[in-house]
């Protein structure tokens, strides 16, 4: 079992991060740990640049991540726990793998069609091949689970098709060279919406701080947010077939049922009939119950930056060991020489 996935350190993360993919670190990390198996978890700085930032904050966000990861509980005396810039493999292999991948491919990404937008044109080109990166960081380790959030599918489906087309163009159908990685996502609070808006997902990168509930938020902060979600004036209804045209509603009754671990039509069961005068509150006491040893652990950890560049610096040196093998017999495969 090799478990690898990545999160970018573009801002504080989020419920959406934490639900979507986080807790299935956590999970996964120590599933990998009892069979002998391995984790990777690293913060995907170099995906990072693909969008306008300032470096500062690129910087200081990457050892904050570090510090809420640990806080959330991956573990770095399980998992390798580093970032993409002090492991060249992960670039290199993303120009390797450059020449198996497809425009059209690309092109049908819908991210890149969400992020771009109208203006194709002006886009950088790391944002176009963002997920020739993102196979060459699962590929690279041969990993068999990637948790993620349902937004990463494609991706990860596309990293499918250039090891399958990799090993088709260039190993005997005897010894492929990479595995084809599953998504690991969770069957529900795969896609965690805006609090101001249900047909959008919670982002760090939305403008609105009132749109996210980030995993660093205080007790006030988190009641307020979740008191001022958009909402319609309708009761929960008492099945979850009725919340399907209720965008916002189904999202904050979703939320609660993934933190208190049960389905959401169970959480009907015990909350129908209820406005959300009264629902509200009851999501933000779970909420804030569940973030505040989180909480805790990220402000005993924050201010060590000796001790988080540490955990980096050791991961990092792992993570470019045990990528060696899979980069030089894919220079290999593709018949360059090197000395
Ligand atoms: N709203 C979400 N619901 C469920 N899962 C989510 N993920 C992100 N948003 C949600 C999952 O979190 C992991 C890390 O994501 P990322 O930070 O690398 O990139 P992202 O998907 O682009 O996240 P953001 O918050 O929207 O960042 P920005 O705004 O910087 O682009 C992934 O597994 C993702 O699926």
């Amino acid at each position: 079992m090799r478990v690898v996935s990545g999160i970018q350190p573009t801002g504080k993360p989020h419920l959406g991060n934490y639900l979507g993919a986080i807790v299935n670190y956590v999970k996964l990390q120590d599933e990998a740990h009892a069979q002998g198996g391995q984790c990777f978890i690293f913060l995907a700085d170099l995906h990072a640049i693909s969008m306008p930032h300032s470096p500062a904050e690129l910087t200081k966000n990457t050892r904050e991540m570090v510090a809420t990861l640990v806080a959330c509980g991956v573990d770095p005396a399980k998992t390798v726990l580093f970032n993409q810039a002090q492991v060249p493999a992960h670039a290199e292999l993303q120009w390797l793998l450059s020449g198996t991948a497809r425009m059209g491919w690309l092109n049908r990404m819908t991210q890149w069609k969400d992020k771009a937008g109208k203006n194709r044109e002006g886009q950088s080109i790391a944002l176009f091949t963002y997920p020739v990166l993102q196979a060459a960081d699962v590929l690279l380790y041969q990993a068999t689970h990637v948790p993620v959030g349902e937004d990463q599918k494609q991706h990860l489906e596309l990293a499918r098709d250039i090891a399958q087309k990799f090993n088709n163009d260039f190993c005997d159908e005897d010894a492929p060279l990479f595995t084809l990685p599953d998504p690991y996502i969770p069957p529900a609070a795969a896609r965690i919406m805006s609090l101001r808006d249900g047909s959008s997902k919670m982002s760090k990168s939305d403008p609105s701080e009132m749109s996210r509930i980030s995993l660093t938020d205080d007790a006030d902060t988190i009641m307020k947010k979740i008191k001022k979600a958009k909402t319609d004036s309708e009761p929960l209804p008492s099945e979850a077939k009725e919340l399907d045209e209720r965008a916002e509603a189904k999202n904050l009754v979703g939320i609660y049922a993934a933190l208190v671990g049960k389905s959401v039509d169970d959480v009907l069961a015990d909350h129908g009939g209820q406005g959300f005068g009264a629902f509200k509150p009851a999501l933000g006491e779970v909420l804030i119950e569940t973030l505040a040893p989180i909480n805790a652990r990220f402000a005993e950890l924050k201010d060590d930056q000796e001790a988080l560049d540490a955990i980096l610096a050791r991961g990092a040196a792992r993570a470019r060991e045990i990528a060696l093998p899979t980069l030089d017999a894919t220079y290999k495969a593709l018949g360059l020489v090197r000395g």
